[in-house]
C-alpha cells in the first residue's frame, strides 16, 4: 500500500470482503473481463470515435508498454488532465493495470492547482491535452514543468507544441508486441487505485485515496441503484475525472455494467440533445445550474428528449421548485444526488414517491453505510432535526493522503469522516441537506476552500486581512465573495482578482465580489465572525435588488 494512505482496521476490512461488499478485483481485470463478454459491442463515443470494449482494451495494453518504457511504474502518481475525450479511459486504465495512481486534475485547474498536485504528490508525469475549450495546456505543462524539475514527463493528448513532450498517440506499441513485455506485476485490489482532489476546506486541497476494492464497490452499488446495463447510454456532460461523473455511476459505472459511454464536449444544450437524440443516451448528469440551462431549452426541444429516462442532480442542493419541473418539462425521472469525492453517495430511488424525489437528496446506496447525524458535541440528534452529517462504510476513505494532523480534525476516533454538512433525515432513512458548517462555498457545484483564497489574497501587499463567504445568487446558488481590510485604499477589487490569476488561480476560485471594510464583525472570542459578513451581504444583495 502507498505509504500516507490511511486504511480501514482489519476487522472493518474483513467485515467488508467476507460480505462480499469488496469483490477482490482491480480496474484493469474488470475492463479485461468486460472485454471479453461483450467483444465488440460499444464503450465509448467521443465526437466519430467509437471504441468497443475489445478495442478500449488492447488499446490499453498497448499503451502500458509505452507508459512503461517511459519508466512509469507501479505506485509512481500521474496528473491527469484530461476532458472529455476518450484517451482519458487509455490513460486511467493503463495507469490502473501498472498500479500507477492517476491524480485527478480538473481541466479547470491552473498553474497554481497543478504545480501543487505535482509537488504534493511527488508526480512522475503529467498527462494534458494539447488545446481545449480555446485554451493552450502546453503552455501550462511548460510553467509546471519549470516549477517542478522532478516531474519527469508531460505526455499530451493530441499534438505537443515541444519536443520536449510525449505525444501520447506515439506510446501505443504495435499489437502483439506488449506480449514480449514481462514483470508486469500489477496492482491488488486492496492497493489504493487513484487520488481524488476534495473540495477542500483548507489552505491547501487535500488529497483522496480510492482502493480498487472500495471503488468498484461503488460502481456496482450506483449500478444496481440507478438500474444501469449493457442496453443504457450514460451521456457525459459534466467534467469525468470528477466523482459524480465518474463514479456515481457516472462513465465507469456504465463501463462496469457494460453499456455505452456517449462523451460529451460541452455542457450547452445545443451540444448535448442532439447526442442524446443521436445516440440514445437513457442517463446523464448535471450540477443544478445547468439543470436550470436544460429545463429552459427543454421546454421547445422536447423531442429530442425522448430516449431519456433519467436525469440526476447532484453537486449541490437541487430546490425542490425547480426539481418540480424536470418530470413535467423534460418527460423523464429525476434522480437526486448526494455524494462526495470521500465517499459516502445517496441517491432518490427511482421508484419513489414524488415527494421524497422532490424534497430529499436521497439516501446511502449501501447497506454498509453508517450515517449519523450530531450535535456540537457529538451527540446524535432526533430525526428531522440539523446536525452535522457523519458517515463511515465499505467505501468511505479513513483519511486524506498525508495529512496525519488534518485527519484528526476531520475523522471522529472511530472512523467517521465530518462531512461537514447540515442534514435532517426523515424517518424514512432520507437525507435532507440543509447547509454546511465547512469554511467552503459551493459554487454551482464547484467547491472553494475559504481559507485557500484568503491565503492568496493575504500574499497580495495592499491586503492588511481577508474573509471569504458564500453571497446567495439566484443561479450558482451561492457565489464568493471576499471581505477585505485593506493597508493601501486606493487597492481596488479589479487589482485583486486579476492578482489571484496571474498567481494562477483557477478561475472558478476567484471571488466574484469585493467588499472592503474598515474592521470585520467578531464573535464573542474575538473569531471573524464569518456569519455576520454572510448576513451583511446578503443583505446588501436584498437592498440592492428590491
Ligand atoms: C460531489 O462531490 P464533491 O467532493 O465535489 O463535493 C462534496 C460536497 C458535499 O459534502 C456537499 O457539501 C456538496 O458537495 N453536495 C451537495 C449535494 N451533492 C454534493 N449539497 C447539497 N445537495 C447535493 N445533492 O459533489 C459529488 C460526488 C458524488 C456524487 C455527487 C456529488
Amino acid at each position: 500500500m502507498l505509504a500516507g494512505c490511511p486504511t480501514w482496521p482489519e476487522e472493518f476490512a474483513e467485515r467488508y470482503r467476507q460480505s462480499g461488499c469488496w469483490e477482490g478485483i482491480t480496474f484493469g481485470e474488470m475492463l479485461r473481463q468486460r472485454a471479453l463478454a461483450l467483444g465488440e459491442h460499444i464503450a465509448v463515443v467521443c465526437g466519430e470515435q467509437k471504441v468497443s470494449y475489445a478495442e478500449l482494451d488492447r488499446r490499453v495494453d498497448r499503451l502500458v508498454v509505452g507508459f512503461q518504457q517511459l519508466g512509469i511504474k507501479k505506485q509512481d502518481r500521474v496528473i491527469v488532465q484530461l476532458p472529455n475525450i476518450a484517451p482519458f479511459f487509455d490513460a486511467i486504465f493503463a495507469l490502473f493495470r501498472i498500479g500507477a495512481l492517476p491524480v485527478f486534475a480538473l481541466p479547470v485547474h491552473r498553474e497554481n492547482e497543478i504545480v501543487y498536485l505535482c509537488e504534493f504528490s511527488e508526480a512522475a508525469a503529467y498527462i494534458i491535452p494539447d488545446k481545449d475549450a480555446g485554451y493552450d495546456y502546453c503552455e501550462l505543462a511548460k510553467k509546471v514543468k519549470t516549477s517542478v524539475p522532478g516531474l519527469r514527463h508531460v505526455i499530451v493528448a493530441g499534438e505537443p507544441s515541444t519536443d520536449e513532450f510525449h505525444a501520447m498517440h506515439d506510446l501505443y506499441v504495435d499489437e502483439g508486441e506488449e506480449l514480449q513485455v514481462e514483470g508486469l506485476e500489477g496492482p491488488r485490489s486492496s492497493d489504493v487505485a487513484f487520488l481524488q482532489l476534495s473540495g477542500g476546506t483548507t489552505g491547501l486541497p487535500k488529497l483522496i485515496p480510492r482502493t480498487h476494492d472500495d471503488y468498484i464497490y461503488s460502481l456496482r452499488m450506483s449500478v444496481e441503484v440507478c438500474d444501469l446495463n449493457k442496453d443504457s447510454a450514460y451521456l457525459a456532460v459534466l467534467p469525468i475525472a470528477h466523482n459524480f461523473p465518474l463514479s456515481s455511476p457516472g462513465v465507469l459505472g456504465t463501463l462496469y455494467a457494460g453499456g455505452k459511454v456517449v462523451l460529451a464536449r460541452r455542457a450547452s444544450p445545443d451540444v448535448a440533445f442532439p447526442l442524446i437524440a443521436n445516440e440514445g443516451v437513457t442517463i446523464t448528469a448535471l450540477v443544478p445550474p445547468l439543470a436550470i440551462v436544460w429545463l429552459d431549452a427543454a421546454e421547445s426541444r422536447r423531442h429530442e428528449l425522448l430516449k431519456l429516462q433519467v436525469l440526476q442532480v447532484g453537486g449541490a442542493k437541487f430546490s425542490s421548485e425547480l426539481a418540480k419541473r424536470v418530470k413535467a418539462v423534460m418527460g423523464c425521472k429525476l434522480q437526486q444526488v448526494y455524494g462526495m469525492a470521500e465517499g459516502l453517495v445517496n441517491y432518490t430511488r427511482l421508484n419513489d414517491p414524488h415527494d421524497i424525489t422532490i424534497n430529499t437528496q436521497g439516501r446511502p446506496m449501501s447497506p454498509y453505510d453508517e450515517v449519523r447525524i450530531v450535535d456540537e458535541d457529538d451527540n446524535e440528534v432526533a430525526y428531522g432535526e440539523v446536525g452535522e452529517l457523519l458517515t463511515r462504510g465499505p467505501y468511505t476513505i479513513r483519511g486524506y493522503y498525508k495529512a496525519e494532523k488534518h485527519n484528526e480534525k476531520a475523522f471522529t476516533a472511530d472512523g467517521f469522516y465530518r462531512t461537514g454538512d447540515l442534514a435532517s433525515m426523515t424517518p424514512e432513512g432520507y437525507l435532507v441537506i440543509e447547509g454546511r458548517s465547512k469554511d467552503q462555498i459551493n459554487r454551482g457545484g464547484d467547491k472553494v476552500a475559504a481559507e485557500e483564497v484568503e491565503n492568496h489574497l493575504l500574499a497580495h501587499p495592499a491586503v492588511h486581512d481577508a474573509a471569504v463567504v458564500a453571497m446567495p445568487d439566484e443561479f450558482l446558488g451561492e457565489r464568493t465573495c471576499a471581505f477585505i481590510i485593506a493597508h493601501d485604499q486606493a487597492v481596488t477589487s479589479n487589482e485583486l482578482k486579476a492578482f489571484l490569476r496571474q498567481r494562477g488561480l483557477a478561475a472558478y476560485k476567484i471571488p466574484d465580489r469585493v467588499e472592503f471594510m474598515d474592521e470585520f464583525p467578531q464573535t464573542g472570542v474575538g473569531k471573524v465572525s464569518k456569519k455576520s459578513l454572510r448576513e451583511f451581504i446578503a443583505n446588501k444583495q436584498n437592498v440592492l435588488t428590491h
